[in-house]
C-alpha cells in the first residue's frame, strides 16, 4: 500500500446502545471493518481497530423511560450484548469502550472547551418546544403529532416513521409532548452551532477535489449537502443525560449526542493507547478510515471533519466507506417492528456457523445499492459455495492425502505443466483481491478468494486423483501435492473473510500464520511472543518482542498466497475435519417461519392500533340550538319488555317497551352490539316523540338513545340507577 502512511486506524460507527446488533449494522459497517483490518494486518501494517458504544442521545432516554428504568440500565444491558455479539463474530477491536467512560467525558468536555475558548462557535436563541408538566424543553424525537405529508398521527419531530419524511416540530400537526401527552409552549433557549456555512468552501475542496477516489455514494451525498448549502449546526441540547457543556449557565444542557460520539473515537483509543494516542490521531503518516452506514455519511464527512479542523491539530479521515442499507426478506430492517437478524441470537441458535454470517453478508454487502438478506439465499451460499466449492476441494484434497500418503505432503514426482498453470492462476487472484480491499470493494475480494477455491475444485475435479492412484501414484503425488498447496493459499486468503474457518483450515493442514499484531492488550502489552500450533494462528504483539516459531509448524504470510511451493514435500498433516456443515431445509424453514410469525403479529398490532385510532375519533360539535329546541325534545326512560331479530336483517332488533305511558314497539338498529337476550329487562332512555316511522313493515314509535364512537360501536344510554319508567331527561 501506498507510503505515504505508516500506520492506519480504523473506526467502525458506535452503534447506539439503545438495542441489539443486527445484521444490517454488520453488513454497513463491522464486517467490511474487521476484513480490512485483519487484511492490513496479515500485510504487516500497523493497525489499531477502534469501537464502542454510543450511550448519549434521546433514544436511550426514550427506550428507559418506556421500559421504566435508567438510561444507564438501558446502556449497560446493550453495552454488553453488543460487546459480546460482535467478539462472538471474531470482530475483535483492539478497544470497545463507550462514551460514559470518564476519559471520553473528559476528552469530549475538553474539546468543546477549546472550540468554545476560541470562539469558534456561535450561539442562537430560539424558540422551541417546552412541556409545562414535565418542566423540560422537548428534544424533537420527544415530540409527536400528525404528519402532514401523511396523516400518520404518530409522527415525531424529527422524523415520521410511516413515510420517512424528515420534518421539523414545527410542521407536526397538533404538537404534544411523548413525555408527559400533554401540551406544549414555545420558550426561548440558547445553544452553541458550528457555523458550518464557514467551513463549506474548505469543504469543497477537501472532499470535491482531494477525494474523488470516495465511493460514489458517500461522495454523492457529500456534493449534494454541500450543492444544498450547510447551515450552523447546534451542538448542545436541552436534556439531563450526556456529557454537560461545560460553561458556566449552561446547566441542564449537555453535548449534543452527534458532537460528543465522534470524539469517542479519540477518547477510546487514548484509553488504549494513553502514551501514544497523539501519533494515531495526529500523525500526517497515520491513515484514518471510518467505516460506517449510510445514514451517518454527513456526520463523518461534513460535521466531525469541520469539527477537527475547527481543533486545529488532529488528522481527517483518508476514506469514508460507507455501505448502503440492508433489507431483510424483502422488508425494511426494523427495530421497533422486530424485523431484524439479532446477532447475539444468531449466535445462539448458529453456533459455529460464525462465518456462515460473515460470509454471506460480504457476498451480499450493500455497497452500492440496498440489498436484501433472505434465509434462502443465505442456506444456498453456504451449501453450494462453502460446503460444495471451498469446503469440498480441501476434504477431497485432504482425505486423499491422507488415504495414499499416511497424510504427509507428497514429492512432486511427475508434475505436468496444467500443474503449475493452475496454482499461477492464483496470482491474478491474489492481486485482484489487494486492490480490491484497498479500494474498499469487499465483495469483490471475497469473489477473488472464492475464484482460488474454485480453481482448486475444477482442479481436482479435472485430475481425478482417485482414478489416477490406480495406475500412476508418481502422478498422484504431483496432484495431491498441487492440491495441498491450493489449500494453503487459502488458509490465507480467506483469514480476513472467514477467519474461523481458515483457522480450523490452518489446523487440519497444521500451520500457523502471520496474522499481524494487534493492540488489544493496549500498552501494557507482555513482551513474548508465541502462536500455538494447535490453534493455528499466530497471536503477536511484535513491538514488544520477537516472533517465536514452533519447530515443524510452518508459518504462513500473506506474500505466500500464489506461491509455487508453500507446503512442503514430508509436512505431516493434522486430522481432518469439515470446514462447513450443510444446511438442511428445516433449519432455513424455522426462521422463515419464526419471521413470518412476526410479520403477522406486526399486522396484527397495527390492525388494533387503526381501530384504537379510530374508536378515539371524535365528531365535531353540530350546528347551535336554542334550549327551546332542546325542550321539544320528550326523552324519558322505559324498560324493554320483549326483544326479538327483525327477520332477514344483522342489525335490527324489534322491541317492546313499557315507556311508563304506554307499551310499544321501537325498532332499533343494535343488533351488531346487543342479543334479544341481553336487552329484555334493560332500562332505556328513548326519545318518546319522535314522528312514527315504518321500518321493515313494522311501525316504529320513538328512538332508543345510543352512545357512538368512532368506530362506530354502540352502547346504550341508561341511568347510573334504575328509575321508575317515564321518568323525563333534560
Ligand atoms: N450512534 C448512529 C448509529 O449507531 C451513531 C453513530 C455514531 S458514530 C460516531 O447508527
Ligand atoms: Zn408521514
Amino acid at each position: 500500500m501506498s507510503k505515504k502512511f505508516n500506520r492506519t486506524l480504523v473506526t467502525c460507527a458506535l452503534p447506539y446502545a439503545n438495542g441489539p446488533i443486527h445484521i444490517g449494522h454488520l453488513a454497513g459497517a463491522y464486517i467490511p471493518g474487521d476484513i480490512y483490518v485483519r487484511y492490513l494486518r496479515l500485510r504487516g501494517e500497523d493497525v489499531v481497530f477502534v469501537c464502542g458504544s454510543d450511550e448519549h442521545g434521546v433514544p436511550i432516554t426514550i427506550k428507559a423511560r418506556e421500559q421504566g428504568v435508567t438510561p444507564q440500565d438501558i446502556v449497560d444491558k446493550y453495552h454488553k450484548i453488543m460487546k459480546d455479539a460482535f467478539s462472538g463474530l471474531g470482530i475483535n477491536f483492539d478497544i470497545y469502550s463507550r462514551t460514559s467512560s470518564k476519559v471520553h467525558e473528559e476528552h469530549s468536555s475538553a474539546f468543546f472547551r477549546k472550540l468554545y475558548d476560541e470562539g469558534k462557535f456561535i450561539t442562537k436563541t430560539s424558540s422551541q418546544y417546552y412541556d409545562v408538566e414535565a418542566k423540560t424543553f422537548l428534544a424533537d424525537r420527544y415530540i409527536e403529532g400528525t404528519c402532514p405529508k401523511c396523516g400518520n398521527p404518530h409522527a415525531y419531530g424529527d422524523q415520521c416513521e410511516k413515510c420517512g419524511s424528515t420534518l421539523s416540530p414545527e410542521e407536526l400537526i397538533d404538537p404534544h409532548s411523548r413525555l408527559s401527552g400533554g401540551t406544549l409552549e414555545k420558550r426561548d433557549t440558547t445553544h452553541w452551532y458550528l457555523p458550518l456555512d464557514k467551513y463549506e468552501p474548505w469543504l469543497r475542496e477537501w472532499i470535491l477535489e482531494d477525494h474523488k477516489e470516495w465511493k460514489s455514494n458517500v461522495y454523492g451525498q457529500c456534493k449534494s449537502w454541500l450543492d444544498n448549502g450547510l447551515q450552523p449546526r447546534a451542538v448542545s441540547r436541552d436534556l439531563d443525560w450526556g456529557v454537560p457543556v461545560p460553561v458556566e449557565g449552561a446547566e441542564g444542557k449537555v453535548l449534543y449526542v452527534w458532537f460528543d460520539a465522534p470524539i469517542g473515537y479519540i477518547s477510546n483509543t487514548k484509553e488504549l493507547l494513553p502514551e501514544s494516542w497523539e501519533k494515531w490521531w495526529k500523525g500526517k503518516d497515520t491513515r484514518l478510515v471510518h467505516f460506517i452506514g449510510k445514514d451517518n455519511i454527513v456526520f463523518h464527512c461534513i460535521v466531525f471533519p469541520s469539527m477537527l479542523k475547527a481543533y486545529g491539530d488532529y488528522i481527517l479521515p483518508d476514506n469514508v466507506p460507507s455501505n448502503e442499507f440492508l433489507n431483510l426478506e424483502g422488508d425494511k430492517i426494523s427495530t421497533s417492528r422486530n424485523w431484524a437478524v439479532w446477532v447475539n441470537e444468531f449466535e445462539e441458535q448458529f453456533p459455529g456457523q460464525e462465518d456462515v454470517l460473515r460470509y454471506v453478508l460480504c457476498a451480499n454487502a450493500p455497497e452500492t445499492k440496498d440489498n436484501d438478506f433472505t434465509w434462502k439465499d443465505f442456506q444456498q451460499r453456504n451449501n453450494s459455495e462453502l460446503v460444495a466449492i471451498f469446503g469440498n476441494f480441501v476434504n477431497r484434497a485432504v482425505v486423499l492425502t491422507q488415504k495414499y500418503f499416511g497424510g504427509v505432503v507428497p514429492q512432486n514426482l511427475k508434475p505436468e505443466p496444467i500443474d503449475s498453470e493452475t496454482l499461477a492462476e492464483i496470482v491474478p487472484c491474489k492481486e485482484a483481491l489487494e486492490k480490491y480491499i484497498e479500494t474498499y470493494h469487499f465483495r469483490e475480494a471475497l469473489k477473488e478468494a472464492m475464484n482460488i477455491a474454485r480453481i482448486g475444485n475444477k482442479y481436482i475435479s479435472d485430475a481425478e486423483p482417485w482414478k489416477v492412484a490406480k495406475t500412476d501414484m508418481d502422478r498422484t503425488a504431483s496432484i495431491l501435492y498441487t492440491c495441498l498447496q491450493i489449500c494453503a493459499d487459502l488458509a490465507i486468503a480467506f483469514e480476513p473473510f472467514t477467519p474461523f474457518s481458515a483457522e480450523k483450515l490452518r489446523k487440519i493442514l497444521r500451520v500457523a500464520i502471520d496474522a499481524g499484531q494487534d493492540h488489544r492488550s493496549g500498552e501494557g502489552a507482555p513482551t513474548e511472543n508465541f502462536f500455538k500450533p494447535g490453534e493455528g494462528k499466530a497471536v503477536h504483539t511484535r513491538p514488544f518482542g520477537k516472533m517465536l516459531v514452533v519447530p515443524g509448524i510452518p508459518l504462513l504470510t500473506w506474500n505466500m498466497l500464489g506461491a509455487s511451493e508453500i507446503l512442503a514435500p514430508g509436512h505431516k498433516l493434522g486430522e481432518s475435519e469439515l470446514l462447513f456443515q450443510k444446511m438442511e431445509d428445516s433449519v432455513v424453514d424455522a426462521q422463515i417461519a419464526r419471521l413470518e410469525a412476526i410479520k403477522k403479529a406486526n399486522e396484527a398490532a397495527a390492525k388494533a392500533k387503526e381501530a384504537e385510532e379510530a374508536a378515539k375519533k371524535v365528531e365535531p360539535q353540530k350546528e347551535e340550538v336554542t334550549f327551546d329546541d332542546f325542550g321539544r325534545m320528550d326523552i324519558r326512560t322505559a324498560t324493554v319488555l320483549e326483544a326479538e331479530r327483525v327477520p332477514k336483517t344483522d342489525k335490527l332488533l324489534k322491541l317492546r317497551i313499557d315507556t311508563g305511558i304506554d307499551e310499544r314497539t321501537i325498532v332499533s338498529g343494535i343488533a351488531e352490539f346487543y342479543t334479544p337476550e341481553q336487552m329484555v329487562g334493560k332500562q332505556i332512555v328513548i326519545l318518546a316523540n319522535l314522528a312514527p316511522r315504518t321500518i321493515r313493515g313494522i311501525e316504529s314509535r320513538g328512538m332508543i338513545l345510543m352512545a357512538r364512537q368512532g368506530d362506530g360501536k354502540m352502547r346504550i344510554v341508561t341511568p347510573e340507577e334504575a328509575l321508575h319508567n317515564g321518568a323525563t331527561v333534560g
